[in-house]
């Protein structure tokens, strides 16, 4: 098995500072949360950003802030949101492809994604893997459903991406498949051989799919972009706090975790 991948979720797009008043926000707040998980053990940041007002934006100057200030403080990989919002048009998406971070997120499909839709035309796929590739960023493909497996390979026959494959499974989203045991178990015999896989777990499922990831050789995303809570009733502290309790769980399961060098052999990132 190989040793585990933590992602830290930061920020998101939905969440927001009434409901989590910790939620990093400025380049410099988003920048801390990356080092404090870093030290907790994470060795990918997942990264969205966000405006002055705490507003969602893929404004490619944003980011490049805040990657420079998470650079300036530790070594993580930096895997960019091509999602961003909901409603957000594709020239915006891709704003910080731009950029040459080491990854990206890649949505495989359309999704109900609460009482909204989080479209993700064919055509659209096609020209962010095309922009990944063009940049040289490894994509993360998100699959909130099974049919998107396909999609991403899809992609795969016309060129678009290339193996080692990374995928992260989000579950639990509500309208999108559930984040049970079964689903998860599913999702990973789909996947062609020799990927890797993290999951997603959202809300309340964030712990136990973790869990799951650790025992069945995935791995895992935690931070407040999926869960606000540390447990039923009770906010977490701060991003590394959930960070932090993935670690144990590993280390108590004899899971060692990645250094960022080795999550970039693992997914195949040229240093
Ligand atoms: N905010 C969601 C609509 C991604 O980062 O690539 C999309 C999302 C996925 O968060
Ligand atoms: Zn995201």
């Amino acid at each position: 098995m190989e040793k585990l991948i933590i992602t830290a979720a930061l920020v998101g797009a939905e969440t927001t500072r009434a409901q989590q008043p910790n939620l990093p926000v400025t380049p410099e707040e988003i920048a801390e949360a990356a080092h404090a998980c870093r030290e907790a053990g994470a060795s990918v940041c997942h990264l969205h950003v966000r405006t002055d007002d705490g507003m969602p934006t893929q404004d490619r100057e944003r980011f490049r802030e805040t990657i420079a200030a998470i650079r300036r403080r530790c070594d993580i990989i930096i895997q960019v949101s091509t999602g961003g919002a909901v409603g957000m048009s594709a020239d915006e998406r891709l704003q910080p492809v731009s950029l040459r971070p080491e990854m990206a997120t890649l949505t495989c499909g359309t999704v109900n994604f609460g009482d909204a839709v989080f479209l993700n035309a064919p055509g659209d796929l096609e020209r962010f893997a095309r922009e990944l590739k063009a940049y040289g960023v490894r994509p993360e493909f998100e699959i909130f459903e099974a049919g998107m497996i396909q999609n991403a390979l899809s992609l795969w026959r016309k060129g678009l991406v290339e193996p080692p494959f990374h995928f992260d499974f989000v579950l639990g989203v509500p309208g999108a498949m559930p984040a049970t045991p079964k689903h998860l178990l599913f999702l990973t015999e789909l996947l062609p051989e020799g990927a890797t896989w993290s999951v997603a777990g959202i809300g309340r499922h964030q712990l136990p799919m973790a869990a799951l990831a650790v025992i069945l050789g995935g791995h895992a995303r935690v931070g407040f972009e999926d869960n606000i809570f540390y447990r039923k009733g009770e906010l977490a502290e701060s991003n590394a706090q959930l960070v932090a309790r993935v670690a144990r769980i590993a280390r108590e399961l004899d899971r060692p975790l990645a250094t960022p060098d080795e999550a970039r052999r693992i997914l195949g990132i040229p240093r």
